[in-house]
C-alpha cells in the first residue's frame, strides 16, 4: 500500500509537468459544476495508456478501485495519443452530471482531449457515485483498449 501511495505520488509530479495545458482548460468557469455538495480525498490514482503492440493497446491496471472524491490520472505512455471516453449506458445512474463537467475537450460528452505520450489528463471524482464506470479509448476502440474503475 505504501509502494502504491509513493507511485501514484510520483505520478502526480510527472502529471503536473505535463498536464498543465489540460488543466488550464478544464477551469473554464463556464463548465463549474452544479454540484457543491462534493468533496475531495486528496488521493490518486494512475491508470497507465498503453501501447503493447501495433494491434494491442490497453489501459493499466485495466480495473481500478477507488472512492469517491479520489482521483484518476490517466497517463499516456506509449503509442501516440489516447483519450478517455466514459460509456453512457454503462455508468451509475446520476453519474453523467458529474463526468460531463469533470471529463471534457473531447469529441463527445464524458470525453477527454486526445493525450499524447508523456501527458496525463487527470479526472476527479468528487460527487460521483458508487457503483462501476466503464470507459474506452476512442481511436483505440476497435483494439478493445477499454478498462473500468469502480468507486466504493
Ligand atoms: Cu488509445
Amino acid at each position: 500500500m505504501r509502494v502504491t501511495a509513493m507511485l501514484a505520488g510520483a505520478a502526480l509530479m510527472v502529471a503536473a509537468c505535463g498536464g498543465k495545458k489540460d488543466a488550464a482548460a478544464s477551469t473554464d468557469a463556464t463548465t463549474t459544476p452544479a454540484t457543491t455538495a462534493a468533496t475531495t480525498t486528496g488521493a490518486t490514482h494512475t491508470i497507465e495508456m498503453v501501447m503493447e503492440s501495433a494491434t494491442s493497446y490497453k489501459f493499466s491496471p485495466v480495473n481500478t478501485t477507488i472512492k469517491a472524491g479520489d482521483v484518476v490520472i490517466f497517463k499516456s505512455v506509449s503509442g501516440l495519443a489516447h483519450d478517455v471516453a466514459f460509456i453512457d449506458d454503462s455508468i451509475p445512474a446520476g453519474a453523467k452530471a458529474v463526468l460531463t463537467a469533470a471529463v471534457t475537450g473531447g469529441p463527445q460528452d464524458m470525453a477527454t482531449a486526445m493525450t499524447p505520450e508523456g501527458q496525463s489528463v487527470s479526472v476527479s471524482f468528487a460527487g460521483a457515485p458508487v457503483g462501476v464506470y466503464h470507459f474506452y479509448c476512442i481511436p483505440h476502440a476497435p483494439m478493445n483498449m477499454r478498462g473500468s474503475i469502480t468507486v466504493q
